[in-house]
């Protein structure tokens, strides 16, 4: 398999960057390991909010079958917001099913997610067939793309919680390396830096919500969860400034992960 590689033009030289060499650069250029999850039902508020907070995250996290006015010259609007501000897009879309069906999903639809996303989210409880999917379909883009696995899950009694069913994950995921650059994850997987590990639940004031979601602090979640990456949505979603509540984010966020993983 070939690598995902990003073409940049450099002084009229192409070089080509692998994505999660590419994701290394971004956390360190911008002093930023947050990841806003930006769960808005409406695309035209996700891309005013992007550049409000875009150089505060390294990453931006959406569900694209919550938007009311999806479209594609909006998510080409985005996308370009992406690049200007340096961060990745990350579709949340835990692809589930079995291989062909996934490539449709990935490319097909209203969404054609495989146009605009640089990475995807995807269980693996169909077996290692749905990785071999996505990454073929991949392989039709000129442009890097890349996959987190879901090893664990944040929610409250979530069927991840299997020793079995998480080492399967990681064999999976240092088999299909080139496509697989982390994970979504709730403790430290692996002893090698190669897969990012993302972590979702992660709140300074609330301990949880009513539909099961379990929150700790970044600094929990980068010392006791093993997180590279700190997946936050309503707690900047749902705060008076959003702008001053991801730098505040991004700035604790970042200063634990230099601490804690002594980069
Ligand atoms: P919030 O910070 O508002 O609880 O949002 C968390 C986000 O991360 C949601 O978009 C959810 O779908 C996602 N997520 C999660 O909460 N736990 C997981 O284990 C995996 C997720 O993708």
């Amino acid at each position: 398999t070939q690598l995902p590689t990003l073409n940049i033009e450099i002084e009229n030289k192409t070089i080509s960057i692998p994505i999660r060499q590419r994701f290394q650069t971004i956390m360190k250029e911008k002093r930023s390991n947050l990841c806003l999850s930006a769960d808005l039902t409406n695309l035209d508020e996700i891309i005013e909010l992007s550049k409000l907070v875009g150089s505060n995250i390294c990453m931006l996290k959406i569900h694209s079958d919550i938007l009311t006015d999806f479209s594609l010259d909006k998510i080409q609007q985005l996308k370009d917001i992406s690049r200007k501000f340096n961060f990745l897009l990350l579709e949340d879309r835990k692809f589930a099913d079995i291989g062909n069906t996934v490539k449709l999903q990935y490319t097909k639809g209203l969404f054609r997610i495989v146009e605009w996303a640089d990475l995807v989210t995807v269980h693996v409880l169909p077996g290692e067939c749905i990785v071999q999917g996505l990454e073929q379909a991949a392989q039709s883009i000129n442009e890097p793309r890349g996959c987190l696995l879901i090893a664990q899950m944040s929610s409250k009694g979530a069927f991840t919680d299997n020793d079995d069913y998480v080492k399967g994950v990681v064999e999976c995921a240092k088999k299909y390396s080139d496509f697989v650059i982390g994970f979504i994850s709730q403790s430290r997987l692996t002893t090698t830096d190669k897969f990012l590990h993302c972590t979702p639940g992660v709140h300074l004031n609330n301990t949880g919500d009513q539909l099961g979601q379990q929150y700790v602090t970044p600094r929990q979640a980068i010392d006791e969860r093993g997180a590279d990456i700190l997946i936050v949505g309503r707690a900047i979603l749902d705060s008076i400034n959003r702008a001053k509540t991801a730098e505040e984010y991004q700035q604790q966020g970042y200063q634990a992960y230099e601490e804690i993983r002594k980069i």
